[in-house]
């Protein structure tokens, strides 16, 4: 029979097996019309001549899951058009003739809630299969709450939820998730067909109605405590993973129809409370910010970079030097001596370990990995390097001597790339014969970890040396935001006024304990005196100096820091900052309070002010948001939404949030501009005063996400 085809399902037959074909570019969403289409196929299908279905993706990929756009409409109010996907899903499991999903590469959230509606599934190797609703604070909405557990076990499934985390086919496999997988991927269909046939006989049984993976008594008990407890342990402040507990615990107690009542009222529950509204803001901003005009919008000659060289072997080279062996790259480390050398291996060594300690990677990948590094005490080395990271101490003439030597030794079109956090990339490239492929790549430490990478181009900068930083960021699977050359780039600048904020609240009396409890209980990993304990007082100081230099009009820097630092107080790594450690664990010390007194003293003692917890917490953001709008002002950034990208990646800012900007958002543009203005009346400090580019987009009525 002649294949017809359909908008957007195609409908084919092989003999007595329908095959419909769902293509929606590039990774077949549930957009509405698909939806429409697919529910009409369904319909129009003769079954009582079929003896099977099957349903495929076209391109290589299966369903990666809802159309988060739609989602984001109905989140604002719009009334959703065509079939709801849970009863288009509940109609398939219904169906008489038995079906069977054929999964290549991607069946996320509604995908594989559509896989699971499915009687069979047939997966490729490569396939990955998960529910990742978490990840923008949703919850599975299409009955992926009461699949999932019956067909894998409750454990399992609620694990694969709370992580986000899809597994891979073998995995899926092993759990009971998949039934047949598929070596080639291009024997997917035909293979799907032929299993479609040998299991069409027996009675096609509904993953609903199944009883037999779902614990009962003790068994039932330990499996939700513990899904409770990785709830508590993974998410503080938000409401939806409890959500989505509450949807599989209904779904045991009362049955799979009940349950996927449960599931629809919490799953609209959560699409319209503010997490999801800020993590579907990240996940398109994400996507934007891989995109640059004039880079990524253009062709350029594939240039090498599987070799890399990494000069320097500190806390940041070796986390960098990580980060490219974990990406599979041949890596060359050079430092001063041997002896140097033999740190960095270590170094190396040791964060390798630490993966395999968390059981996320083989004895035998770690020692492939270590394989691909080499040591070497001469710059010689870098000879055959593709790309050359310098990773070296923050001193100017030190690096640009590395550059100029680097440029007489590597290739002419090796990408020569610095991991500087301060220093002017152009004044570094000042010396070079080609400055044109000099650039900035600024890992966050530890960086085998930290997903950010802030590109820095300078106006010298190529399109194509960004473009091949944006490829290799891709291979090493970090968050790149592209951003223009200036003191502190993008999140230390932007962030800058958060921890001298954070210095002026404590001079005018607040306790720096209180502090940290104030912004971690908003959300943030740790408070500001924590993390620059963790980040050590005496690298905070000496950046510190740089940035207030090139933003001297509006610094304001607390003596706290430095009394500190002078005491050798430097942080956790000397285990005395803000905080004593012991065993890695920050604890309080009465002996804090002597140095505060001291830099209030130094202050002029500054009349105690009164914070409430609110006011803390406005202060130290507003002066993050009044920077930022600096930065879209400055043409620093290509768009807005990237700072909320970069801070979220680079400091931990919590995701439900959205990210500064959509912080600021949620409040309105106008409220911005009173609240900082009321701030800067107050405490008369020129860091707070609202700059003239908020002011004109408060005016406008204009988000500030929205504003170019
Ligand atoms: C859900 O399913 C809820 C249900 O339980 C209940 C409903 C009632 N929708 O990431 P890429 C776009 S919630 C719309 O660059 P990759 C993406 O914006 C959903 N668009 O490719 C980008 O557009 P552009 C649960 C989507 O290869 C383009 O596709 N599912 C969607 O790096 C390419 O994407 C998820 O959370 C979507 N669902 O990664 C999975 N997905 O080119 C979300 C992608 O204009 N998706 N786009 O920038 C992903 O994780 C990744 O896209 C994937 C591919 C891993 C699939």
């Amino acid at each position: 029979m002649p294949a017809t085809d359909s908008p957007q399902v195609h409908v084919s037959r092989t003999e007595d097996v329908a095959v419909l074909t769902l293509d929606n570019p590039p990774v077949n969403a549930l957009a509405e019309r698909l939806l429409v289409a697919l529910d009409q196929r369904l319909r129009e299908l003769d079954t009582s001549s079929l003896r099977a279905i099957v349903i495929v993706g076209a391109g290589d990929t299966f369903v990666a899951g809802a159309d988060i756009e739609r989602l984001q409409r109905l989140a604002s109010g719009h009334a959703p058009g065509g079939p709801s996907l849970g009863d288009l899903l509940n109609r398939i499991e219904g169906s008489t003739v038995p079906v069977v999903a054929a999964i290549d590469r991607h069946a996320l959230g509604g995908g594989l809630e559509l896989a699971m509606s499915c009687h069979y599934r047939v997966a490729t190797q490569r396939a990955r299969l998960g529910l990742p609703e978490l990840g923008l604070g949703l919850i599975p909405g299409a009955g992926g709450t009461q699949r999932l557990p019956r067909l894998i076990g409750v454990t399992d499934a609620a694990e694969m939820m709370l992580t986000s985390k899809p597994v891979d086919a073998a995995t899926a496999h092993d759990r009971g998730l998949v039934d047949l997988v598929v070596e080639d991927a291009k024997d997917l269909q035909s293979q799907a067909i032929a299993f479609a046939r040998d299991v069409a006989p027996e009675p096609p049984v509904a993953a609903l109605l199944r009883q037999d993976r779902l614990p009962a008594g003790a068994e039932l008990t330990n499996a939700l405590d513990a899904t409770r407890s990785l709830a508590a342990k993974r998410f503080r402040n938000v409401a939806f993973p409890t959500l989505c507990v509450e949807a599989i615990v209904a779904g045991i107690e009362q049955g799979g129809a009940a349950g996927l009542a449960v599931e629809r009222s919490r799953f609209e529950q959560a699409l319209r409370d503010e997490p999801a509204q800020a993590m579907i803001h990240l996940f398109f901003a994400e996507r934007a910010a891989r995109k640059v005009p004039g880079v990524t919008d253009r062709e350029f000659p594939e240039r090498p970079r599987g070799k890399i060289g990494v000069i320097g072997g500190g806390t940041m080279g070796s986390g960098i030097a990580t980060a490219l062996l974990n990406a599979s790259l041949d890596v060359c480390l050079v430092e001063v001596d041997a002896d140097a050398c033999d740190a960095a291996r270590n170094r190396v060594a040791g964060f390798i370990q630490r993966a395999v300690d968390k059981g996320r990677i083989s004895a035998t990948q770690a020692a492939k990995r270590l394989a691909a590094l080499s040591t070497s005490a001469d710059l010689q080395a870098l000879r055959d390097r593709d790309v050359v990271i310098e990773a070296a101490t923050e001193d100017v003439a030190l690096k640009q001597a590395l550059f100029q030597q680097v440029e007489g030794i590597a290739s002419r079109s090796a990408l020569l790339v610095t991991n500087t956090s301060t220093i002017d990339i152009a004044h570094l490239g000042g010396k070079l014969e080609s400055p044109a492929r000099l650039l900035g790549m600024h890992f966050f430490s530890p960086a085998h970890i930290m997903p950010l990478v802030e590109v820095i181009r300078t106006k010298d900068t190529e399109p194509a040396a960004v473009a091949a930083a944006l490829d290799l960021c891709k291979q090493l699977r970090k968050t790149p935001v592209t951003v223009g050359n200036c003191p502190g780039f993008l999140v230390n600048r932007v962030f800058m006024p958060y921890g001298q904020l954070a210095g002026f609240a404590i001079d005018r009396g607040v306790h720096p304990y209180h502090l940290d409890r104030v912004m971690y209980d908003f959300g943030m990993p740790m408070g500001p005196c924590r993390v620059s304990d963790l980040a050590g007082i005496d690298v905070g100081v000496a950046a510190g100096q740089i940035l207030d230099s090139a933003y001297a009009k509006r610094a304001y820097r607390s003596p706290l820091r430095r009394l500190l630092a002078d005491a050798g107080r430097i942080g956790q790594k000397a285990g005395a900052g803000h905080y004593l450690y012991e065993n890695g664990k920050a604890i309080h010390d009465a002996d804090l309070d002597a140095y505060v007194e001291a830099a209030r003293a130094q202050q002029g003692h500054p009349s105690a002010e009164k914070f409430a917890d609110e006011d803390l917490v406005d202060l130290l953001l507003l002066g993050v948001v009044n920077e930022a709008s600096r930065i879209v002002e400055d043409g620093i950034v290509v768009r807005p939404s990237d700072i909320d990208v970069a801070v979220c990646a680079g400091m931990g800012f919590p995701r439900y949030r959205g990210g500064p900007l959509h912080w600021a958002d949620r409040h309105g543009s106008q409220w911005v501009v009173d609240r900082l203005q009321h701030f800067a009346d107050r405490f008369e400090l020129p860091l707070l005063q609202p700059t003239e580019h908020l002011k004109a987009v408060a005016s406008a009525g204009t988000p500030l996400l929205a504003a170019g």
